[in-house]
């Protein structure tokens, strides 16, 4: 072999060997490859509000690899993360539940520009005991207040529950969330009937609420789950079906609404589809009912959650 040649093929062979180890850092895999992962967005409230003080967290196998805290426009933003499957956490000190994403592949060039969290469900863990009406809520009609329930955790968050309590023959007792003209949305809500209630007791959820004549509502009695509307003070039935409820166990009624269509949720399962579209928009709110004389019935609501479509 030529000195020429030999040259040549040893710096073949070096090139081919270079390649070979500076390889890897092309791959997204690449703990070396140089252009990290990146995740900005904002934390919101259901309305958008900016949520300050969140925390959110990259973590793998439970352990933090990496965090970041919103400040006061909602803002957060974390780089230069090893390529890896994430679990993504979102803990916000008041008000709400944790949030939670995984997996979440963040390998090498991925960069989330937009990744805005929106925070939905209300929890009442901040609001003292007593409070009427709580943080997100507007207005309350009847008897309402913040107190603790520590029983069944695994049911819902605890101590604090909204309990709504109606004992007059007239009006429901109704406590509604802030937000005005809300058209599209997803709107939950836990609760339990108190069993010191009497055998009268009507439960649910009001949605697209103008005025305590006019609205929708989801109700519960004690063996049936009804969609219907209230019209100029007057119930018009849209659908139902006979289901047992009881005293002291907590269920979970949800309703998905976009312009004209409503989807029904017993205990996250599907269970009414309607479609009514006469009442346009209007608020979201609790509803406690008793049209005995007497009795009263007492309800706790819990864990609300608010998605606008
Ligand atoms: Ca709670």
């Amino acid at each position: 072999m030529t000195t020429r040649r030999l040259v040549v093929v040893t710096a073949a062979i070096a090139f081919i060997l270079f390649s070979c180890i500076n390889a890897p850092r092309d791959s997204i895999y690449d703990p070396n490859n140089p252009n990290r992962a990146y995740i900005v967005g904002i934390v919101c409230e259901p309305d958008s509000s900016p949520v300050d003080g969140a925390v959110i967290t990259l973590s793998i196998d439970e352990q933090i690899i990496k965090a970041d805290t919103t400040d006061d426009t909602g803002g957060y933003e974390i780089e230069d993360i090893i390529p890896d499957i994430y679990k993504l956490t979102v803990e916000s000190p008041l008000y709400y539940d944790v949030w939670e994403q995984y997996p979440e592949s963040l390998w090498a060039e991925t960069y989330l520009d937009n990744y805005d969290i929106f925070l939905d469900t209300y929890v009442f863990e901040d609001d003292s005991i007593g409070t009427v009406i709580p943080y997100a809520f507007g207005a309350a009609y009847g008897s309402w207040s913040i107190v603790e329930d520590n029983g069944q955790p695994e049911k819902h968050s605890v101590p604090n529950v909204y309990k709504g309590e109606d004992s007059d023959t007239t009006e429901p007792a109704i406590s509604l969330l802030q937000q005005t003209d809300i058209t599209a949305f997803y709107f939950a809500a836990k609760l339990k009937v108190l069993s010191a209630s009497g055998t009268d007791w009507q439960v649910g959820i009001v949605y697209r609420f103008q005025n305590p004549m006019n609205y929708y509502l989801l109700k519960i009695y004690a063996d049936s789950i009804v969609a219907l509307k209230v019209v100029d003070g007057a119930e018009v039935r849209i659908q139902g079906v006979a289901q047992i409820f009881s005293t002291d166990i907590w269920y979970s009624l949800a309703v998905e609404y976009d312009n004209t269509h409503m989807t029904i949720y017993l205990n996250n399962e599907w269970c009414i589809g309607a479609t009514d579209g006469s009442i346009k928009q209007g608020q979201l709110g609790l509803w406690v009912s008793d049209s005995n004389t007497g009795t009263a019935a007492s309800v706790f609501f819990d864990d609300v959650t608010v998605q606008l479509r």
